[in-house]
């Protein structure tokens, strides 16, 4: 079994809703059991600021999966969920993102994957959640918190449990 870590994020409909159903689905019908979720969290918009704020949370799930394999799975809940890549644009709104940010400390580069994620460290909206659940998790030779506090958490809030 493997340890990975999945970011979350959507900006798009019932996007609370939807992580719940989506982690139902990723747990439920697949080989995979969730380990942590960290809280959602309201964040400003990255790469593209003309669009509402996304909402994100990370996962941390043990998976008999391999990272391609995840990867697909992924794909598939994205789509279920109403993802549709033909017609998004880069860094633009969309109902469910579902990144494969860590697995084990496997590092591969292929032209479907790459991890660990190229921009993690770059990333609030990531780390910030993931911070929650994983804060010394080592990734890409550094803790998460410690990349972390690299960054500013301007504009990040936690939101309450919700029911
Ligand atoms: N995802 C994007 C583009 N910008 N900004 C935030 N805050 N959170 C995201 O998940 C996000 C983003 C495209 O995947
Ligand atoms: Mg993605
Ligand atoms: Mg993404």
């Amino acid at each position: 079994m493997a340890n990975a870590i999945i970011a979350m994020g959507g900006n798009v409909g019932d996007v609370r809703a939807t992580f719940g159903a989506a982690i139902s689905d990723i747990c439920t019908l697949e080989q995979a059991r969730l380990l942590a979720r960290s809280s959602d969290y309201l964040t400003p918009p990255w790469g593209d600021e003309q669009q509402p704020r996304f909402i994100n949370a990370c996962i941390e799930i043990e998976t008999g999966l391999d990272p391609h394999a995840l990867l697909a799975v992924l794909q598939t809940v994205e789509r279920k969920f109403g993802r549709d890549r033909a017609h998004e644009r880069r860094w633009g709104p969309r109902t469910l993102d579902l990144d494969l940010i860590a697995y084990d400390d496997v590092s591969l580069q292929t032209a479907e994957l790459t991890l660990p994620h190229p921009r993690l460290f770059e990333r609030a909206f990531v780390l910030v959640p993931l911070a929650e659940i994983a804060p010394d998790r080592q990734i890409g030779g550094r803790t998460v918190k410690t990349a972390l506090a690299e960054l500013s958490r301007e504009g990040i809030e936690r939101l309450p449990a919700a029911d």
